[in-house]
């Protein structure tokens, strides 16, 4: 009998506008919009193939992950909640790797929720393209709906270009949606790889505790018009207007984490003393290059792609500088059926 391998990949993205914070945690409905810039060759790819086992069988990055490893229970868990939800009682094989290098501090569980999703639907369905996916009346809002309940920033991981999560409490009244087509603004992401450490505190860990933090009923009161002045620089293709939105953003994020009870430091002095030293560096050359952090101490760099070479010359001025891994604005999710060479 033929077997099929579904293959999806579903880019990183990076927030502008942050999901910092949740109105209901076992519902994850977010406490405030966000918006993001969907990344191109940072990504996940995910192989969905349906097996005759007990159990699913799940592999990252060719290691076999059981339901108790620290990186399956998220994936157990998102699968178990899937096969539930759509009443499958088939097992997936599951395969999964990162287009980026492994424990280089990219947050992958954007990219690989979506991918996992996706690829797992693909699989039970026997769906072969995205656009297929809307002939089984399951829409690309619906893939974003279930994609942001294995991991919130999934849900914008589908998408192409620049994308935003209207927050709300129930699938009706939330949307997620691209606002800007990549060809919109040829934007890129420089990373410095400050830390290939795994994070002593998970986001989600992190994410609940922010309700505790001072600084968070203010931030939320401010962000619709932080959003609203975002939309106005992109659409204009303003990164004099953008770049310092994105800094008040990040720092404000990181302020109401490390304000927080438990308070997270996720960066140390090696990502603070360069953030300072980007900060005189552009100022001094004119460069419109701008910071923007996950919840980690790595640090990305939204630029355009016409000062890509002048910021890597900048880069190599650092002492020390680290790994660096640029790319660009991406096109969304992508899904693919094969015919698999192993007879099941
Ligand atoms: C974001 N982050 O908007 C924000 C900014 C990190 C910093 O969403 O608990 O892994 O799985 O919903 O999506 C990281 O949190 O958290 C995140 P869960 P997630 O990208």
């Amino acid at each position: 009998m033929k077997s099929y391998i579904y293959t999806a990949t579903a880019p990183s993205n990076i927030a502008f506008l942050k999901y910092w914070g949740k109105e209901d945690e076992a519902e994850q409905w977010p406490a405030n919009d966000s918006l993001s810039m969907t990344l191109d060759k940072l990504c996940s790819v995910t192989q969905a193939q349906l097996i005759s086992a007990p159990d699913h069988v799940v592999h990252l990055d060719d290691e076999p992950i059981g339901r108790e490893h620290r990186k399956g229970h998220k994936i157990f868990r998102h699968l178990d909640f899937l096969s539930e939800h759509f009443s499958q009682k088939s097992k997936l094989s599951i395969n999964s790797r990162n287009s980026f290098p492994t424990g280089c501090g990219i947050a992958s569980s954007a990219s690989g929720m979506a991918a996992l999703t996706i690829a797992a639907l693909a699989a039970w369905f026997d769906i072969e393209n995205l656009d297929a996916f809307a002939e089984s009346s399951i829409s690309p809002e619906t893939l974003a709906n279930l994609s942001r309940l294995g991991s919130g920033s999934a849900g914008r991981s589908l998408f192409e270009g620049i994308v935003h999560w209207r927050k709300g409490t129930s699938p009706q009244t939330q949307e997620i949606l691209t606002v800007f087509s990549r060809q919109h603004w040829a934007l890129m992401d420089t990373v410095v790889i400050f830390s290939s450490q795994e994070k002593t505190v998970g986001s989600t860990d992190a994410h609940r505790a922010a309700w505790t933090s001072p600084l968070f009923k203010p931030r939320l009161a401010g962000l619709p018009n932080r959003c609203a002045q975002m939309m106005e620089a992109i659409a204009e293709k303003d990164m004099s207007r953008l770049g310092p939105l994105l800094e008040v953003e990040t720092l404000e994020m990181h302020g109401v984490i490390m304000s927080a009870r438990p308070a997270v430091h996720y960066f140390g002095e090696q990502t603070s003393n360069f953030l300072a030293w980007i900060r005189d560096r552009r100022e001094a050359i004119n460069l419109p290059v701008y910071f923007t952090l996950d919840a980690g101490a790595n640090v990305h760099l939204i630029h355009e792609q016409k000062n890509h070479a002048e910021l890597m010359s900048l880069l190599k001025q650092y002492p020390n500088i680290g790994e660096t891994l640029s790319d660009h604005i991406g096109g969304g999710a992508f899904l693919s059926k094969s015919e698999s060479r192993v007879v099941s």
